[in-house]
């Protein structure tokens, strides 16, 4: 595959660059952090979205390079954010990580090494991770999350409610915030939204909450869906109605992290 064989130079060149796509309070608006989301500018067949090479990244393993890559630069950015914006509090930032980083020996390490480097808080991070890389996860495969966890990072669970994971299970899992899956969201495109969609998000919110979890909706779209979610009781939220991922600049053209 030509993408494939090109990903190493790709990372050499500096073809990868990231977008990020603001988190807000659901309650009234204001900007919480931000999403890194890598993209390739791709010489000849112009930017690629991350499903494009992430799957093949993590075929040949360059995803442990490209992912400390995006690690370090989105740390970065969030410190240049806080350093710009003192008064504003700290703005967090997310990263996904690839179930391969999980098994890396190098994650703990390379992250307290990037975060003591770049003069950023651990809290000010969350790492995401899917649920479906976590369903029947083992203690081994949970430690390093678990140590990063008691540092402050904070571990959040990607693309909540597509996974097959048992409920209970997340007492066992270090993490502290649910992301639920867009299609949910999508669930309250009309007002009011479909009763089923309600009650089943209604009773996540509930566990989620009773278990100590933050909320975090994405593919928000519509103020009608926002309002919705509000109103279930979610925390934060993420999609299109407040931004598109952008450039990191957009943040404060938006006067997002301003407000
Ligand atoms: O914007 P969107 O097309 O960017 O992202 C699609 C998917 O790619 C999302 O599920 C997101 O979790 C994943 N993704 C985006 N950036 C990264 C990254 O840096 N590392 C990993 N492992 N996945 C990413
Ligand atoms: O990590 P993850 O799968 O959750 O990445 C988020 C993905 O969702 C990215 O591809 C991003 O571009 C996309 N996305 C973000 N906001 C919206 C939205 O409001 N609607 C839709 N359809 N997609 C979104
Ligand atoms: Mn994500
Ligand atoms: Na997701």
């Amino acid at each position: 595959h030509g993408l494939t064989t090109a990903l190493p130079a790709a990372l050499d060149r500096g073809e990868f660059f990231i977008e990020y796509q603001p988190l807000v309070h659901l309650g009234d608006g204001s900007v919480h952090g931000a999403e890194a989301l890598v993209r390739w500018l791709h010489p000849q067949h112009g930017v690629l979205g991350p499903d494009r090479f992430i799957p093949l990244a993590e075929h040949t393993g360059l995803i442990v390079p490209l992912g400390r890559w995006v690690l370090e630069q989105s740390v970065r950015q969030a410190r240049e954010w806080q350093e710009r914006h003192s008064g504003a509090g700290p703005l967090r930032i997310n990263v996904n990580l690839s179930p391969c980083q999980l098994t890396h020996p190098g994650l703990v390490s390379d992250t307290v090494d990037i975060l003591e480097r770049v003069g950023l808080e651990p809290d000010s991070l969350c790492l995401e991770v899917t649920e479906s890389a976590l369903i029947g996860a083992d203690d081994d495969l949970l430690k390093p999350l678990r140590r990063l966890a008691e540092m402050g990072v904070d571990i959040a669970l990607d693309d909540f409610g597509t996974g097959y994971s048992n409920l209970a299970n997340l007492r066992r899992l270090p993490v502290s915030i649910l992301k639920l899956d867009r299609s949910f969201t999508q669930g309250m495109q009309q007002f009011p939204a479909d009763p089923v969609d309600l009650k089943i998000v209604e009773g996540i919110v509930s566990l989620a909450h009773s278990l100590d979890l933050a909320v975090t909706v994405e593919g928000v779209e519509t103020g009608a869906q926002a309002e919705q979610l509000r109103l279930l009781g979610c925390d934060t939220a993420q999609g299109w109605y407040y931004a598109r991922p952008g450039p990191p600049d957009r943040l404060h053209d938006l006067a997002l992290i301003d407000a």
